[in-house]
């Protein structure tokens, strides 16, 4: 099967998927998708997802969308190695602790929702609280829980789905200035993933689209 991502160097939605293909040991061609252009708004890839967001995902002459699927079809697809545990309690807790980010952190600070709140007046100093204010609502909870969960990654002593998650977030954190000391948890995992080749590989810089 040969694989086709459609994803943009700096997508925090984009790195995850790109974590999770190298954590699955998976060889996918990269088509960098320029959003400061405006490509994901071109006829060419709308016909891809009429959403006009990566990433997107073509396989087989099949197209995914929405990074939560993308990674559940690996994850069913290609179950080694596993990026969710065994147990159907633990794998519904690294669900949650990855949506505190996907569904509570990154849809409040994607680049659509800071133009909006551009558009509100707001300037760079007011987008980077905006954007703060939500990731240190939702990095306060899953310190909690990894605290609880955690070991050498978020949950337990291998990468999961949250780890695919979270790498990206503090990635966007660092760029809106967030102070991430307030979370050593969370600081040791990126630590971690920044000396693991997967998560080397899918890191924003060396991508081929990168600035
Ligand atoms: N829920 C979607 C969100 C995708 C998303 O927001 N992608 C952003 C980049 S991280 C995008 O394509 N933005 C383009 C735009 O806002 O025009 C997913 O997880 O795939």
């Amino acid at each position: 099967m040969s694989i086709v991502l459609h994803d943009y160097w700096r997508s925090g939605t984009s790195y995850r998927t790109r974590i999770a293909l190298q954590l699955k040991g998976l060889a996918y061609e990269q088509r960098g998708v320029d959003l400061r252009a405006g490509v994901q708004r071109s006829e060419a890839f709308q016909a891809l997802n009429p959403q006009g967001l990566v990433p997107a995902l073509e396989f087989d002459g099949r197209v995914l969308t929405q990074s939560p699927a993308i990674l559940e079809w690996l994850e069913e697809r290609f179950p080694e190695p596993p990026l969710l545990p065994a147990r159907p309690d633990a794998r519904a807790q690294v669900r949650a602790m990855a949506a505190i980010i996907g569904c509570d952190i990154h849809p409040l600070n994607n680049l659509r929702v800071l133009k909006a709140v551009r558009d509100l007046g707001a300037d760079d100093a007011g987008v980077n609280a905006w954007a703060g204010r939500w990731i240190t609502a939702g990095f306060d909870a899953l310190e909690a829980f990894v605290r609880k969960h955690g070991g050498a990654w978020c949950f337990g002593d291998l990468p999961t789905f949250v780890d695919c998650y979270l790498v990206p977030q503090v990635y966007s954190a660092r760029r809106f200035a967030v102070d991430l000391g307030p979370w050593p948890l969370i600081g040791a995992v990126d630590e971690r993933a920044a000396s693991h080749p997967a998560f080397q590989a899918a890191h924003p810089d060396r991508q081929p689209d990168a600035d």
